[in-house]
Protein backbone atom coordinates (compact mmCIF):
# COMPACT_ATOMS: atom_id res chain seq x y z
CA UNK A 1 0.00 0.00 0.00
CA UNK A 2 2.91 2.32 0.86
CA UNK A 3 4.65 1.81 -2.24
CA UNK A 4 1.61 2.20 -4.02
CA UNK A 5 0.83 5.46 -2.47
CA UNK A 6 4.33 6.40 -3.36
CA UNK A 7 4.28 5.36 -6.90
CA UNK A 8 1.22 7.77 -7.71
CA UNK A 9 2.78 10.30 -5.12
CA UNK A 10 6.01 10.20 -7.54
CA UNK A 11 3.70 10.33 -10.98
CA UNK A 12 1.83 13.31 -9.78
CA UNK A 13 4.92 15.44 -8.84
CA UNK A 14 6.68 14.42 -12.36
CA UNK A 15 3.45 14.81 -14.54
CA UNK A 16 2.91 18.74 -13.06
CA UNK A 17 7.08 18.97 -13.69
CA UNK A 18 7.86 22.46 -13.79
CA UNK A 19 4.59 23.52 -13.44
CA UNK A 20 4.46 22.80 -10.11
CA UNK A 21 4.16 26.18 -7.87
CA UNK A 22 6.72 27.34 -5.73
CA UNK A 23 5.53 30.19 -3.29
CA UNK A 24 8.04 32.85 -1.98
CA UNK A 25 8.09 31.54 1.57
CA UNK A 26 7.75 35.17 3.08
CA UNK A 27 5.59 37.74 0.70
CA UNK A 28 3.68 40.64 1.10
CA UNK A 29 4.10 44.86 1.47
CA UNK A 30 6.35 46.82 3.29
CA UNK A 31 4.72 49.69 4.57
CA UNK A 32 8.25 51.54 4.45
CA UNK A 33 7.95 54.52 2.49
CA UNK A 34 8.81 58.07 3.61
CA UNK A 35 5.91 60.57 3.78
CA UNK A 36 2.78 60.63 5.16
CA UNK A 37 2.01 56.89 6.56
CA UNK A 38 -0.88 55.25 5.42
CA UNK A 39 -3.64 55.34 7.62
CA UNK A 40 -5.59 52.26 9.74
CA UNK A 41 -8.42 52.00 7.44
CA UNK A 42 -5.29 51.83 4.37
CA UNK A 43 -3.69 49.35 6.36
CA UNK A 44 -6.90 47.16 7.12
CA UNK A 45 -7.68 47.40 3.27
CA UNK A 46 -3.94 46.21 2.06
CA UNK A 47 -4.12 43.28 4.94
CA UNK A 48 -7.42 42.33 3.19
CA UNK A 49 -5.68 42.65 -0.32
CA UNK A 50 -2.75 40.54 0.96
CA UNK A 51 -5.48 37.92 1.85
CA UNK A 52 -6.71 37.99 -1.79
CA UNK A 53 -3.99 38.05 -3.38
CA UNK A 54 -2.13 34.73 -1.36
CA UNK A 55 0.69 37.19 0.43
CA UNK A 56 1.09 36.18 3.58
CA UNK A 57 3.03 39.26 5.25
CA UNK A 58 2.60 42.73 5.87
CA UNK A 59 5.33 45.06 7.63
CA UNK A 60 4.41 47.93 9.35
CA UNK A 61 7.70 49.89 8.88
CA UNK A 62 6.23 53.65 7.90
CA UNK A 63 9.97 55.93 7.85
CA UNK A 64 7.64 58.89 9.19
CA UNK A 65 5.86 57.35 12.56
CA UNK A 66 8.01 58.82 14.70
CA UNK A 67 7.83 56.21 17.11
CA UNK A 68 9.09 53.46 14.10
CA UNK A 69 12.26 55.57 14.12
CA UNK A 70 13.16 59.08 15.30
CA UNK A 71 11.81 58.58 18.82
CA UNK A 72 12.09 54.69 18.68
CA UNK A 73 12.69 54.45 21.88
CA UNK A 74 8.94 56.06 23.03
CA UNK A 75 6.16 53.45 24.19
CA UNK A 76 3.03 54.05 21.18
CA UNK A 77 0.14 56.19 23.15
CA UNK A 78 -2.65 54.07 24.13
CA UNK A 79 -4.78 54.83 21.01
CA UNK A 80 -2.16 54.16 18.84
CA UNK A 81 -1.32 50.74 20.31
CA UNK A 82 -5.53 50.11 20.42
CA UNK A 83 -5.18 50.78 16.34
CA UNK A 84 -2.42 48.24 15.93
CA UNK A 85 -3.53 45.92 17.67
CA UNK A 86 -7.09 45.52 16.25
CA UNK A 87 -4.75 45.41 13.15
CA UNK A 88 -3.03 42.78 14.18
CA UNK A 89 -6.18 40.31 15.60
CA UNK A 90 -7.13 41.39 11.81
CA UNK A 91 -4.26 40.16 10.11
CA UNK A 92 -4.25 36.85 11.97
CA UNK A 93 -8.07 36.30 10.81
CA UNK A 94 -6.58 37.19 7.50
CA UNK A 95 -3.88 34.87 7.75
CA UNK A 96 -1.63 37.44 7.50
CA UNK A 97 1.43 38.02 9.31
CA UNK A 98 1.79 41.51 10.60
CA UNK A 99 5.59 42.06 11.18
CA UNK A 100 5.82 44.86 13.21
CA UNK A 101 9.76 46.78 12.44
CA UNK A 102 11.48 49.39 14.47
CA UNK A 103 14.44 51.72 13.06
CA UNK A 104 16.84 52.36 16.06
CA UNK A 105 19.61 53.40 14.07
CA UNK A 106 19.67 56.89 13.76
CA UNK A 107 20.92 56.90 17.39
CA UNK A 108 21.32 53.61 18.97
CA UNK A 109 24.31 53.21 21.50
CA UNK A 110 25.51 49.63 21.36
CA UNK A 111 28.26 50.20 24.47
CA UNK A 112 28.35 50.68 27.92
CA UNK A 113 25.53 51.99 29.88
CA UNK A 114 23.49 53.34 27.75
CA UNK A 115 23.85 50.66 25.24
CA UNK A 116 22.13 48.53 28.28
CA UNK A 117 19.76 51.48 28.33
CA UNK A 118 18.81 50.71 24.44
CA UNK A 119 18.46 47.36 24.48
CA UNK A 120 16.30 47.48 26.71
CA UNK A 121 14.13 50.43 25.43
CA UNK A 122 14.27 47.88 22.22
CA UNK A 123 12.79 44.79 24.53
CA UNK A 124 10.31 46.92 26.15
CA UNK A 125 9.07 48.39 22.88
CA UNK A 126 8.54 44.46 21.24
CA UNK A 127 7.14 43.05 24.30
CA UNK A 128 4.39 45.74 24.50
CA UNK A 129 3.67 44.57 21.03
CA UNK A 130 4.12 40.98 21.47
CA UNK A 131 1.23 41.83 24.56
CA UNK A 132 -0.70 42.91 22.09
CA UNK A 133 -0.42 40.04 19.51
CA UNK A 134 2.40 40.69 17.31
CA UNK A 135 4.77 37.68 16.76
CA UNK A 136 6.92 38.72 13.84
CA UNK A 137 9.57 41.38 14.29
CA UNK A 138 11.70 43.19 12.58
CA UNK A 139 14.62 46.14 13.16
CA UNK A 140 15.83 48.02 10.09
CA UNK A 141 19.21 49.84 9.64
CA UNK A 142 18.69 51.17 6.61
CA UNK A 143 19.45 55.10 5.44
CA UNK A 144 22.29 56.13 8.34
CA UNK A 145 24.38 57.88 6.19
CA UNK A 146 25.55 61.32 6.98
CA UNK A 147 25.78 64.57 4.23
CA UNK A 148 29.15 63.29 2.75
CA UNK A 149 27.40 59.84 1.98
CA UNK A 150 29.17 57.84 4.94
CA UNK A 151 27.80 56.12 7.69
CA UNK A 152 29.16 54.65 11.15
CA UNK A 153 28.32 51.75 11.68
CA UNK A 154 29.57 49.01 13.04
CA UNK A 155 28.50 45.14 11.75
CA UNK A 156 29.74 43.06 14.31
CA UNK A 157 28.18 45.18 17.24
CA UNK A 158 25.13 45.58 14.85
CA UNK A 159 24.65 41.72 14.81
CA UNK A 160 25.73 41.29 18.39
CA UNK A 161 22.92 43.35 19.38
CA UNK A 162 20.34 42.02 16.86
CA UNK A 163 21.51 38.42 17.83
CA UNK A 164 20.66 39.19 21.64
CA UNK A 165 17.30 40.66 20.76
CA UNK A 166 16.89 37.46 19.11
CA UNK A 167 17.81 35.14 21.71
CA UNK A 168 15.51 37.83 24.55
CA UNK A 169 12.42 37.03 22.66
CA UNK A 170 13.12 33.69 21.67
CA UNK A 171 13.68 33.26 25.31
CA UNK A 172 10.80 34.39 26.61
CA UNK A 173 8.41 33.32 23.86
CA UNK A 174 8.38 30.26 22.05
CA UNK A 175 5.70 31.37 19.18
CA UNK A 176 7.77 34.19 17.99
CA UNK A 177 9.12 34.11 14.51
CA UNK A 178 13.21 34.47 13.51
CA UNK A 179 13.80 38.26 13.01
CA UNK A 180 14.24 40.13 10.36
CA UNK A 181 16.57 43.04 9.16
CA UNK A 182 17.73 45.38 6.64
CA UNK A 183 21.53 46.21 7.15
CA UNK A 184 23.05 49.59 6.85
CA UNK A 185 24.71 48.82 3.34
CA UNK A 186 21.71 47.09 1.93
CA UNK A 187 22.07 47.26 -1.76
CA UNK A 188 24.77 45.35 -4.00
CA UNK A 189 26.67 48.01 -4.93
CA UNK A 190 27.14 49.62 -1.47
CA UNK A 191 28.38 45.98 0.26
CA UNK A 192 31.83 46.02 -2.28
CA UNK A 193 34.32 47.93 -2.76
CA UNK A 194 35.87 46.29 -5.98
CA UNK A 195 36.26 42.92 -5.47
CA UNK A 196 36.28 43.08 -1.76
CA UNK A 197 33.38 43.02 0.99
CA UNK A 198 33.31 46.33 2.87
CA UNK A 199 34.59 45.76 6.41
CA UNK A 200 30.78 46.46 7.85
CA UNK A 201 28.98 43.99 5.78
CA UNK A 202 31.44 41.27 6.56
CA UNK A 203 31.35 41.91 10.07
CA UNK A 204 27.53 41.62 10.10
CA UNK A 205 27.91 38.63 7.84
CA UNK A 206 30.42 36.81 10.13
CA UNK A 207 28.29 37.65 13.24
CA UNK A 208 24.56 37.42 12.51
CA UNK A 209 22.83 34.76 13.86
CA UNK A 210 22.13 32.59 10.43
CA UNK A 211 18.28 32.32 11.46
CA UNK A 212 17.77 36.08 10.91
CA UNK A 213 16.49 37.00 7.67
CA UNK A 214 18.56 39.34 5.74
CA UNK A 215 16.74 41.67 3.08
CA UNK A 216 17.91 44.10 0.39
CA UNK A 217 17.04 45.86 -2.91
CA UNK A 218 19.36 44.37 -5.51
CA UNK A 219 22.25 46.29 -6.86
CA UNK A 220 21.52 49.47 -5.93
CA UNK A 221 18.09 51.23 -3.87
CA UNK A 222 15.90 51.27 -6.93
CA UNK A 223 17.14 49.80 -9.78
CA UNK A 224 16.53 47.74 -12.94
CA UNK A 225 15.81 44.24 -11.63
CA UNK A 226 17.85 41.68 -10.15
CA UNK A 227 18.89 38.40 -11.83
CA UNK A 228 19.69 34.80 -9.95
CA UNK A 229 23.23 35.66 -10.26
CA UNK A 230 23.11 38.86 -8.57
CA UNK A 231 20.71 36.85 -6.21
CA UNK A 232 23.38 34.37 -5.31
CA UNK A 233 26.23 36.55 -5.02
CA UNK A 234 24.52 38.23 -2.28
CA UNK A 235 22.89 34.71 -0.32
CA UNK A 236 27.67 34.11 -1.03
CA UNK A 237 28.17 37.19 1.00
CA UNK A 238 26.00 36.34 3.92
CA UNK A 239 26.22 32.46 3.99
CA UNK A 240 22.55 32.16 4.16
CA UNK A 241 19.16 32.80 1.41
CA UNK A 242 18.82 36.72 1.96
CA UNK A 243 15.18 38.11 1.34
CA UNK A 244 14.26 41.30 -1.05
CA UNK A 245 13.07 44.39 -0.25
CA UNK A 246 11.65 45.49 -3.62
CA UNK A 247 11.11 49.38 -4.25
CA UNK A 248 8.52 49.54 -6.60
CA UNK A 249 5.89 51.07 -6.70
CA UNK A 250 7.25 53.19 -4.49
CA UNK A 251 7.21 56.56 -5.43
CA UNK A 252 9.02 58.36 -2.51
CA UNK A 253 11.71 60.17 -4.36
CA UNK A 254 11.91 62.91 -6.68
CA UNK A 255 12.41 62.15 -10.52
CA UNK A 256 13.73 65.26 -11.21
CA UNK A 257 16.66 67.12 -9.41
CA UNK A 258 14.14 69.87 -7.59
CA UNK A 259 11.11 67.58 -8.10
CA UNK A 260 8.49 66.66 -5.59
CA UNK A 261 7.99 63.07 -4.12
CA UNK A 262 4.74 61.12 -5.22
CA UNK A 263 4.50 63.01 -8.01
CA UNK A 264 5.14 59.98 -10.59
CA UNK A 265 2.24 56.65 -10.03
CA UNK A 266 4.18 53.72 -10.53
CA UNK A 267 1.01 51.64 -12.76
CA UNK A 268 3.71 48.44 -13.84
CA UNK A 269 3.96 44.94 -13.45
CA UNK A 270 6.50 43.84 -11.16
CA UNK A 271 9.34 42.60 -13.44
CA UNK A 272 12.89 41.62 -14.09
CA UNK A 273 13.36 39.59 -10.45
CA UNK A 274 14.63 36.15 -9.87
CA UNK A 275 13.59 32.87 -10.60
CA UNK A 276 15.57 31.24 -8.31
CA UNK A 277 14.61 30.64 -4.66
CA UNK A 278 14.60 32.85 -2.42
CA UNK A 279 13.22 33.54 1.20
CA UNK A 280 11.40 36.37 1.61
CA UNK A 281 10.71 39.36 -0.94
CA UNK A 282 8.08 42.55 0.34
CA UNK A 283 6.94 45.28 -2.32
CA UNK A 284 7.40 48.40 -1.14
CA UNK A 285 4.32 50.33 -2.17
CA UNK A 286 3.31 54.17 -2.56
CA UNK A 287 1.40 56.24 -0.81
CA UNK A 288 -1.38 56.12 -3.10
CA UNK A 289 -2.44 52.95 -1.55
CA UNK A 290 -5.35 51.59 -3.79
CA UNK A 291 -3.42 52.49 -6.99
CA UNK A 292 -0.06 50.69 -5.06
CA UNK A 293 -2.27 47.14 -5.86
CA UNK A 294 -1.41 47.24 -9.64
CA UNK A 295 1.77 46.64 -9.23
CA UNK A 296 1.28 44.80 -5.92
CA UNK A 297 -1.03 42.68 -7.04
CA UNK A 298 1.38 41.27 -10.11
CA UNK A 299 4.01 41.27 -7.23
CA UNK A 300 1.68 38.66 -5.85
CA UNK A 301 1.56 36.39 -9.06
CA UNK A 302 4.91 36.82 -9.56
CA UNK A 303 5.71 35.50 -5.32
CA UNK A 304 3.54 32.75 -5.42
CA UNK A 305 4.93 31.11 -8.92
CA UNK A 306 8.23 33.18 -9.64
CA UNK A 307 9.47 30.49 -12.16
CA UNK A 308 5.83 31.12 -14.19
CA UNK A 309 5.30 34.49 -13.84
CA UNK A 310 4.54 36.85 -16.98
CA UNK A 311 4.60 40.42 -16.72
CA UNK A 312 2.04 40.92 -19.52
CA UNK A 313 -0.54 38.16 -18.90
CA UNK A 314 -0.08 39.67 -14.78
CA UNK A 315 -0.56 43.29 -15.62
CA UNK A 316 -3.63 42.36 -17.95
CA UNK A 317 -5.41 40.05 -15.64
CA UNK A 318 -4.74 42.57 -12.47
CA UNK A 319 -6.42 45.46 -14.45
CA UNK A 320 -9.09 43.96 -15.72
CA UNK A 321 -9.64 42.47 -12.36
CA UNK A 322 -9.36 45.62 -10.89
CA UNK A 323 -11.15 48.11 -12.87
CA UNK A 324 -13.58 45.57 -14.84
CA UNK A 325 -15.09 48.42 -17.70
CA UNK A 326 -12.32 50.70 -17.12
CA UNK A 327 -9.98 48.66 -17.83
CA UNK A 328 -8.67 49.31 -21.05
CA UNK A 329 -8.68 53.03 -20.23
CA UNK A 330 -6.55 52.28 -17.05
CA UNK A 331 -4.50 50.62 -19.55
CA UNK A 332 -3.69 53.51 -21.41
CA UNK A 333 -3.32 55.95 -18.43
CA UNK A 334 -1.09 52.78 -16.89
CA UNK A 335 1.01 52.41 -20.24
CA UNK A 336 2.06 56.33 -19.45
CA UNK A 337 3.22 55.80 -15.99
CA UNK A 338 5.14 53.25 -15.24
CA UNK A 339 8.87 53.76 -15.48
CA UNK A 340 10.61 56.05 -12.57
CA UNK A 341 13.95 57.09 -12.82
CA UNK A 342 16.39 59.79 -12.07
CA UNK A 343 20.19 59.51 -11.55
CA UNK A 344 20.33 57.17 -8.95
CA UNK A 345 17.33 55.07 -9.46
CA UNK A 346 15.85 53.01 -12.33
CA UNK A 347 12.99 50.46 -12.56
CA UNK A 348 9.83 49.70 -14.29
CA UNK A 349 8.74 49.17 -18.08
CA UNK A 350 9.51 52.32 -20.33
CA UNK A 351 6.69 53.81 -20.39
CA UNK A 352 4.37 53.79 -23.85
CA UNK A 353 6.92 51.74 -25.73
CA UNK A 354 4.72 51.69 -29.36
CA UNK A 355 3.63 55.87 -28.75
CA UNK A 356 7.50 56.43 -28.33
CA UNK A 357 8.96 54.14 -31.54
CA UNK A 358 5.76 55.62 -33.54
CA UNK A 359 6.67 59.08 -32.68
CA UNK A 360 10.48 58.77 -33.46
CA UNK A 361 9.47 57.18 -36.75
CA UNK A 362 7.62 59.81 -37.44
CA UNK A 363 9.92 62.75 -37.17
CA UNK A 364 12.41 60.24 -38.76
CA UNK A 365 10.67 60.62 -41.52
CA UNK A 366 10.05 64.55 -41.29
CA UNK A 367 13.40 65.04 -41.29
CA UNK A 368 13.91 62.71 -44.20
CA UNK A 369 10.84 64.83 -45.82
CA UNK A 370 9.78 61.14 -47.02
CA UNK A 371 5.90 59.91 -46.85
CA UNK A 372 4.96 60.61 -43.56
CA UNK A 373 2.17 58.48 -42.20
CA UNK A 374 0.61 60.37 -39.04
CA UNK A 375 -2.07 57.92 -38.43
CA UNK A 376 -1.03 55.76 -36.18
CA UNK A 377 0.01 58.49 -33.97
CA UNK A 378 -2.52 60.43 -34.31
CA UNK A 379 -5.03 57.71 -33.17
CA UNK A 380 -2.66 57.04 -30.06
CA UNK A 381 -3.28 60.66 -29.19
CA UNK A 382 -7.12 60.56 -29.34
CA UNK A 383 -7.54 57.92 -27.60
CA UNK A 384 -5.34 58.71 -24.73
CA UNK A 385 -7.21 62.08 -24.41
CA UNK A 386 -10.29 60.09 -24.58
CA UNK A 387 -9.20 57.69 -21.87
CA UNK A 388 -8.19 60.41 -19.32
CA UNK A 389 -11.52 62.05 -19.91
CA UNK A 390 -13.56 58.40 -19.45
CA UNK A 391 -11.43 57.93 -16.36
CA UNK A 392 -12.00 61.63 -15.02
CA UNK A 393 -15.79 61.26 -15.04
CA UNK A 394 -16.25 57.49 -14.33
CA UNK A 395 -13.09 56.29 -11.89
CA UNK A 396 -14.54 55.92 -8.05
CA UNK A 397 -13.94 58.41 -6.03
CA UNK A 398 -10.76 56.28 -3.96
CA UNK A 399 -8.87 56.05 -7.18
CA UNK A 400 -9.59 59.53 -8.52
CA UNK A 401 -8.32 60.91 -5.22
CA UNK A 402 -4.82 59.31 -5.97
CA UNK A 403 -4.58 60.40 -9.60
CA UNK A 404 -6.47 63.20 -10.82
CA UNK A 405 -3.62 65.39 -11.00
CA UNK A 406 -2.11 62.75 -13.19
CA UNK A 407 -5.23 62.50 -15.63
CA UNK A 408 -5.46 66.09 -15.95
CA UNK A 409 -1.87 66.44 -16.85
CA UNK A 410 -2.01 63.04 -19.10
CA UNK A 411 -5.12 65.06 -20.81
CA UNK A 412 -2.80 68.27 -21.20
CA UNK A 413 -0.18 65.93 -23.20
CA UNK A 414 -2.66 64.67 -25.17
CA UNK A 415 -4.01 67.96 -26.11
CA UNK A 416 -0.38 69.51 -26.56
CA UNK A 417 0.65 66.39 -28.93
CA UNK A 418 -2.54 66.59 -31.19
CA UNK A 419 -1.21 70.55 -31.49
CA UNK A 420 2.12 68.97 -32.02
CA UNK A 421 0.81 66.71 -34.56
CA UNK A 422 -1.07 69.61 -36.23
CA UNK A 423 2.48 72.08 -36.23
CA UNK A 424 4.09 68.76 -38.02
CA UNK A 425 1.55 68.54 -40.56
CA UNK A 426 1.53 72.30 -41.70
CA UNK A 427 5.39 72.22 -41.58
CA UNK A 428 5.09 75.27 -39.10
CA UNK A 429 5.25 75.63 -35.59
CA UNK A 430 1.76 76.53 -34.07
CA UNK A 431 2.30 78.94 -31.17
CA UNK A 432 -0.07 78.12 -29.07
CA UNK A 433 2.26 74.61 -28.19
CA UNK A 434 5.06 76.68 -26.53
CA UNK A 435 2.42 78.14 -23.89
CA UNK A 436 0.72 74.13 -23.60
CA UNK A 437 4.05 73.22 -22.85
CA UNK A 438 4.68 75.94 -20.09
CA UNK A 439 1.16 74.70 -18.97
CA UNK A 440 2.29 71.54 -18.39
CA UNK A 441 6.06 72.45 -16.83
CA UNK A 442 4.01 73.95 -14.27
CA UNK A 443 1.57 71.05 -13.38
CA UNK A 444 5.00 68.66 -13.38
CA UNK A 445 5.24 69.40 -9.78
CA UNK A 446 2.49 67.44 -9.05
CA UNK A 447 2.28 65.16 -11.89
CA UNK A 448 4.68 63.78 -14.38
CA UNK A 449 4.07 60.82 -16.62
CA UNK A 450 5.52 59.64 -20.12
CA UNK A 451 8.87 61.55 -19.55
CA UNK A 452 10.11 59.28 -23.02
CA UNK A 453 6.68 59.47 -24.87
CA UNK A 454 3.60 61.57 -25.09
CA UNK A 455 5.49 64.16 -22.95
CA UNK A 456 8.72 63.95 -24.54
CA UNK A 457 6.99 64.37 -28.59
CA UNK A 458 6.17 68.10 -27.43
CA UNK A 459 9.58 69.14 -27.04
CA UNK A 460 10.70 67.07 -29.91
CA UNK A 461 8.54 68.95 -32.31
CA UNK A 462 9.44 71.98 -30.75
CA UNK A 463 13.10 71.68 -31.66
CA UNK A 464 12.29 70.52 -34.44
CA UNK A 465 10.48 73.22 -35.80
CA UNK A 466 12.61 75.44 -34.37
CA UNK A 467 15.40 74.57 -35.98
CA UNK A 468 14.05 74.05 -39.62
CA UNK A 469 13.25 77.92 -39.08
CA UNK A 470 15.97 79.16 -37.95
CA UNK A 471 17.25 81.95 -40.82
CA UNK A 472 19.65 79.51 -42.78
CA UNK A 473 23.35 81.48 -42.39
CA UNK A 474 24.76 82.13 -46.38
CA UNK A 475 28.06 79.79 -46.75
CA UNK A 476 30.85 82.22 -47.78
C1 LIG B 1 14.46 53.29 1.94
C2 LIG B 1 12.97 53.26 1.74
C3 LIG B 1 12.49 54.18 0.63
C4 LIG B 1 13.21 53.75 -0.62
C5 LIG B 1 12.82 54.52 -1.88
C6 LIG B 1 15.15 50.93 1.67
C7 LIG B 1 15.66 49.71 2.36
N1 LIG B 1 15.01 52.03 2.42
O1 LIG B 1 17.00 54.96 0.05
O2 LIG B 1 12.38 53.59 2.95
O3 LIG B 1 11.13 54.13 0.47
O4 LIG B 1 14.58 53.86 -0.48
O5 LIG B 1 13.05 55.88 -1.76
C8 LIG B 1 15.17 53.79 0.76
O6 LIG B 1 14.88 50.90 0.51
N2 LIG B 1 16.33 54.28 0.89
Amino acid sequence: MKKFLSVILLTAILSCGSALAVPIPLRGVVEGFYGTPWTFEDRADIIDFCRQNNFNSYIYAPKDDPYHREQWRKPYPADKLAEIKSLVAFAKKNNVRFIFAVSPGLDLNYKGDKGEEDFNSMIKKLDAMYKIGVRDFAIFFDDLKDDKGRHHEDGKLQAEFLNRVQKNLRGKYKDVAPLIMVPTEYFYLDMVKGDKIKPYTKDLAENLDSRIVILYTGRGVVCDGITDKELAEVNKIFGREVGVWWNYPVNDYPLTPDGNRNVKLALGAIEKLPTAKMTAIFFNPMQQVQLSKVSLATGAIYANNPASYDQINAWNKVLNEQFGFLAPYMKIFAEHSRHMENSWAKVGEPDAIEFATDASNLLYDFGKKTFIDFAPLERKIIEIERAADILLTKLPQKYLSECKPQLEQLKRIANADKVALESLKAGKLDPRLKILREEISANEKQAVLSEEAARKFIDDVIKVLDEQNKPKRKKK
